[in-house]
């Protein structure tokens, strides 16, 4: 019901599934975590948080920024000690992260990716967190525990901050969004049961790796280029925001096709976006919501995931475009 905190829809849905309150509490405290985030990326320079540190790069071969890191610690901080995790994979750390000797360990793993959009920190655009919950097989996980396909998902979700903190989150049963009502400092359901268009006439990629597309996404992106002149029944709309969370928000409010796909300059990575804390958990969301999230060739949520930070081709958003995209992949 419209104008619910989070909590009360938690526990809702917590009572609707016969759950323990273990989830309720785990993404109560995701929920916290990214409210201390947020504070963070609201007050910018004011407290120094603009800065790239040095030229350390992460594992993802990308120069760190000081948010990055301070993100990741909140995160880290705000759910190692809670007692619902049996460990934790973030963008930021090249191994898995064990909960502390002492604290108490609980049934789930997440992964995440603390600060996503980094680039356009500087730049005063809206960034998030993205998260993805999973069964933990044992309380002693290793690297392993965490390479399930994206099917396996119990929660996914993100957090935007941008002109509104807004809090994205499905438990396999839709998805809501809640806005943060930073008077009373709690998340108020504003968006329930989201659905994505299934047709659309905006897309959303990166023009300037046009030479290094695969011929289908070429064909499909010129297509949309020269519109009703070229073919297609309408003329398309285009969006690049770098910021993967702030265009899945787009989608999820008003359609659209989002793609970071395969390029020659990628092929030995596998693809430009994290299949464990970007792909999958936002794969999760677009599904629940209506749209469809493939690499072109496979559902994305069946990828049986190698390694940890593996990376794969997305696209994802209304599903007729979408399926569409696919089609010019399986034809070659
Ligand atoms: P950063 O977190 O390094 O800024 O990367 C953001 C991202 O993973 C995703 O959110 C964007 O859609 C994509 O990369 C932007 O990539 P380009 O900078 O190549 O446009």
């Amino acid at each position: 019901m419209q104008g619910q905190h989070l909590t009360q829809f938690l526990i809702s849905e917590q009572r609707r599934v016969g759950g323990t309150g273990e989830l309720t509490l785990l993404l109560t405290d995701i929920a916290g975590a990214c409210k201390g985030i947020g504070h963070e990326v609201n007050r910018g320079a004011l407290a120094g948080n603009l800065d790239s540190i040095g030229s350390h790069e992460n594992i993802q071969g990308e120069v760190q920024k000081k948010l990055d890191v301070l993100s990741d610690e909140i995160f880290v901080n705000s759910l190692s000690w809670t007692g619902h995790l049996a460990g934790m994979a973030s963008e930021e750390h090249d191994e898995i992260i064990p909960i502390p000797e002492g604290y108490p360990r609980g049934k789930y793993l997440i992964c995440f990716d603390p600060l996503d959009g980094s680039s356009n920190i500087e730049v005063n655009l809206s960034i998030g967190t993205i998260f993805s919950v999973l069964l933990a097989p044992n309380d002693n996980p290793t690297a392993e525990d965490f390479l399930q396909p994206g099917t396996q998902q119990v929660a996914a979700g993100f957090c935007i901050y941008g002109p509104t903190t807004i809090l994205i989150l499905t438990t396999g049963n839709g998805v809501n969004g809640f806005t943060l009502d930073r008077n009373v400092g709690e998340f108020i359901l504003t968006h329930p049961n989201i659905t994505i268009p299934e047709d659309t006439s905006e897309f959303a990629i990166n023009m300037s790796n046009h030479r290094f597309w695969e011929a289908p996404m070429r064909r499909y992106v010129d297509e949309c280029v020269a519109g009703k002149s070229g073919g297609r029944e309408k003329d398309f709309n285009m969006r690049w925001l770098a910021s993967m969370v702030a265009e899945v928000y787009r989608v999820l409010m008003r359609g659209g096709l989002f793609t970071y796909p395969m390029d020659e300059k990628l092929k030995t990575k596998g693809g430009r976006l994290r299949l464990l804390y970007e792909a999958n958990p936002m794969s999760f969301i677009v599904e629940q919501a209506g749209g469809m999230a493939s690499t072109g060739r496979e559902r994305i949520l069946d990828i049986q995931p190698v390694s940890v930070h593996q990376r794969v081709p997305v696209i994802l958003g209304s599903k007729n475009e979408v399926a569409r995209l696919v089609a010019y992949h399986l034809e070659g």
